[in-house]
């Protein structure tokens, strides 16, 4: 299988996260990709090429136009307003509150935000673009016949919605790619996300839609980030009802019960017949992940990327969360290799 990679990903090197009252390092940074390369040369899983760019135009179709001006002015404008810090949001649209648009930037990215967890950092909005462009090209080698393909996007997106960042999202590159798809004539595509955060954004973005399936694996909304979106009882409105699926789980789930819900998830994306899966690929799953609380060791990482694979659908992996940073690489690749054992390449 090949990996669409591109070192852009280094342009975001953001400094702080608020995390339980504090500023730390951000859980999300670049050495995290350094493993995932590093273990695709070590098991030499195939060629890692670079993304080509497709502008903004494929983002559009996702993304609000007032959001994309506003991942591109905000920077500069922080700067401008004269903080100290990375950009960060402390002030939204709360209930009862107006939700008109502010011009300071400081009101401003509390409207384009979903969480305040995130910073923006110079650069922030420049691998959020390559980022994107990683999604779009490893579609691209799908819609020209591969089997499947690797985008190792970073920063991750599936929390992004069409006009909020968060979650260390900025771009959702899984919807971008999906509708890419569609886009390029396929009637159905299908999502599967098994990050362990739920993919709100991916969620929001298609939750009035027929001809996107998504369906998620997580950690239960009462007790796990995003908290306000992923229960069971979210299964699309209008013409999308019953085109969202969401399998929240509790603190400590083992891989066993984990992989019910795979199970059950797969059936329902194989009835649907997609053209195509995309399967949105998180290893914050990992039992020694510092911010998460599902309990799967390495070895279960091969076996789930085998169930895949056995649906037989063309499969776009893109790369998500997962911040146990030493073991990411191993539980990403571990995927990857499980997949092609159940569906060996075509060429
Ligand atoms: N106590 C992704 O995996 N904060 N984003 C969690 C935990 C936000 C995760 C705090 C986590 C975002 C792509
Ligand atoms: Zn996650």
């Amino acid at each position: 299988m090949k990996t669409v990679y591109t070192d852009r990903h280094r342009l975001r090197n953001a400094k702080t996260e608020l995390y339980g009252g504090a500023i730390v390092p951000p859980f999300e940074c670049a050495e995290r990709l350094d493993f995932i390369t590093q273990r695709l040369k070590e098991v030499d899983l195939g060629p890692i090429v670079e993304p080509q760019s497709f502008g903004l135009d494929p983002v559009r179709r996702i993304h609000d136009a007032d959001y994309l001006d506003f991942l591109s002015i905000c920077w500069d404008e922080w700067k401008a307003a004269g903080f100290e810090g990375e950009a960060i949001a402390a002030n939204w649209p709360a209930r009862r509150m107006s939700s008109r648009r502010p011009k300071h930037i400081d009101g401003l990215i509390g409207y384009h935000a979903l969480a305040s967890e995130t910073s923006i950092c110079p650069g922030t909005w420049e691998a959020a673009q390559a980022s994107a462009d990683v999604a779009l090209t490893a579609r691209k080698l799908i819609a020209e016949g591969e089997r499947a393909a690797f985008a190792l996007c970073r920063p991750p997106g599936h929390h992004a919605t069409g006009d909020m960042f968060g979650g260390y999202c900025f771009l959702n590159n899984a919807a971008i790619a999906a509708q890419a798809f569609l886009d390029d004539g396929a009637k159905k595509v299908a999502i599967l996300d098994v990050d362990f955060h739920h993919g709100n954004g991916t969620q929001d973005i298609f939750y009035g839609r027929d001809d996107v399936l998504f369906a998620s694996l997580h950690g239960e909304p009462e007790t796990a980030f995003p908290y306000f979106l992923g229960y069971a009882d979210e299964t699309g409105e209008g013409a999308g009802r019953g085109f969202t699926l969401n399998y929240p789980m509790p603190e400590g789930t083992p891989f066993d019960k984990w992989a019910e819900a795979l199970d059950d998830a797969l059936a329902k994306i194989r009835g649907y017949q997609p053209t195509a899966l995309v399967v949105s690929l998180g290893v914050d799953t990992f039992e020694e992940d510092p911010i998460s609380y599902f309990k799967l060791k390495s070895d279960d990482y091969t076996t789930y990327g085998r169930m895949i694979g056995k649906t037989g659908l063309p499969t776009l992996f893109v790369m998500e969360g997962g911040y146990a940073v030493e073991q990411v690489g191993i539980n990403t690749v571990n995927v990857l290799q499980g997949f092609e054992d159940a569906a060996p390449a075509l060429n």
